[in-house]
Formats: structure tokens, sequence, C-alpha cells
């Protein structure tokens, strides 16, 4: 039998494993992190306990350098329990469509009703210079998948939820929001793609969060999704892309995003 045939049970026994190895009831509040958030996330709450996603059940190790893979319950200032991804896995990683969400519902199958979705990402306009983080409003999946299966016609009218994005607002209020736009990569866009993608209403590239946040709204949970624009989509800077460019715009978004996580786990 395979991980995916079942993907509910799996979450829910990787869930069960999460609830042993961290000593915890269960969660509130999920928290993925992607390229350029580790630092900022670090310290972030009262430590509870972590254990790597790799020994729980339907995870494996991650691929790409600076993202980690951790699982690491934390407590906030409400009083609430704040379940930290440090890592997750991409679509590019050619393992189908059920890995790349199974650690959104395992947040589900965990208690979580709130879902905190990062990335690092292209940006389309010019005024949000890398290290800028964005609000994501809605997305575009170009994937050509979908992580469901069967007659699930899940609304996503209000993907990303509205409230949330208040409240978030409420922490930063200079939060701009933007459409973000799924590709698979692994590479990334070509000049031309970027085009496309501003022509049919993107305003932020990337390859996660689309996905996950199909499954999440499948599962129930309330979604933020807040990108971090690391570069200049493809074309746009006149430069070519790097990842040394993504890891140093974490670094220099670092207080910026601490602040306005810290300040999240206040209110969610
Ligand atoms: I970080 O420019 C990061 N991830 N698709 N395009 C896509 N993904 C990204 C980009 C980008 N930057």
């Amino acid at each position: 039998m395979n991980d995916f045939d079942d993907p509910t049970a799996t979450a829910h026994e990787a869930a069960g494993e999460l609830r042993r190895r961290l000593g915890i009831d269960g969660i509130d509040v999920g928290l993925v992190l992607g390229s350029g958030w580790a630092t900022a996330a670090e310290g972030l709450g009262e430590p509870i306990a972590e254990c790597p996603l790799a020994e729980l059940p339907g995870f494996s190790a991650p691929v790409v350098a600076g993202h980690g893979g951790q699982a690491r319950a934390v407590r906030t200032p409400a009083g609430r329990i704040a379940l930290i991804l440090t890592g997750r896995t991409h679509f590019y990683e050619g393992r189908g469509v059920a890995p790349v969400v199974h650690g959104v519902r395992t947040v589900a199958a965990a208690g979580a009703t709130r879902l905190v979705l990062t990335n690092g990402c292209g940006g389309l306009n010019p005024a949000w210079t890398p290290g800028t983080p964005v609000l994501i409003s809605d997305h575009i999946n170009l994937t050509a998948v979908s992580p469901l299966r069967g007659a699930t016609f899940v609304d996503l009218t209000d993907a990303y939820s509205h409230a949330l994005r208040t409240l978030a607002r409420g922490v930063d209020p200079g939060l701009d929001e933007g459409v973000y736009v799924q590709f698979p990569g692994p590479h990334y866009e070509t000049p031309a793609e970027v085009r496309m993608a501003r022509t049919i209403g993107g305003d932020l590239v990337g390859m996660s969060t689309a996905l996950e946040t199909i499954a999440a709204r499948e599962a129930g949970l309330e979604v933020l999704g807040i990108s971090l624009v690391t570069n200049a989509a493809a074309g746009l800077a006149g430069e070519p892309l790097s990842h040394a460019e993504v890891v140093a715009a974490g670094q220099a978004a670092v207080g910026r995003l601490r602040t306005l996580l810290a300040g999240l786990l206040e209110v969610l």
C-alpha cells in the first residue's frame, strides 16, 4: 500500500505521531516557511518541542538548500499552539502532488483551524524590491494538476481569507497584496512567460502555495498566504535570476518578517 492511496489516513497517522513526538494534544495554527523565511521564524514563540519531518509518516527529507525540514511546536503569546514546518515538498520534486500537500493535510489532521503559508517568489510589480513581503489575495494555478481527487468541488472564492489578510494588515499596515501564479518549475520563467503571467492577472510568480491552498481549503483551513518577493521576475531586472539573491533577500528582510510573524502569532 502506497502512503498516498488514502492521503487523509496518512495525514492522520502523521498527526498522531506528531502529537506523541512533540508531547502535545493538538495544534491551533500551522505555519509553513518558504524560501527566505527561516531566520525570521527563529525564536518565535515559546518553544515546546520539535522533530524532523522526515521521521513522520508520509514525509521525506528536504531537497533545497535553505529549506529546513523540522516540525516545531511553539506556544504563542495568546496561549495557542502553533506548528512551524520549516520546509515543504515541491511539485518539481516529481513525486506527484500528494506529497506536496501532505504537510497541509497533517496540520489539519492535528487540529489546526488556521494556516499561514509563506514562500519566496518573483515579483512583477517594480515597486516590490527584493525583500518585500506581499499578501496573497488569490492565485492562478498553472501546474495543470489538482491535489484533489474525485468529485471534490471545493469552493475557492475566498481561498486566501479576507479576514486573515485584514488581521495581517493590522500587524503590518504597509503590506500590499497580489495574485500568486504557481508555475510547475523547477526552472524559472522565461521573460515571455512572465509577460503572460502579468497579462492574465498575476503579480507574483512561484512554485508552491497554490496547490497547498487548494488542499487546505478542502480540509477546511482558513489560509493566510504571504509571499516574500526575493527577486524581480525574469526579464524585469535585466539580470539573470540566482538562488543566491533569494537567500540575500531573506536576510535583508529578516527584521520586518520577524516582526510580522511575531505579530501574527499574537492575533492568530
Ligand atoms: I524564490 O522568480 C523564487 N521562486 N516561479 N519564479 C518562480 N519561482 C520563484 C521565483 C521566480 N523566485
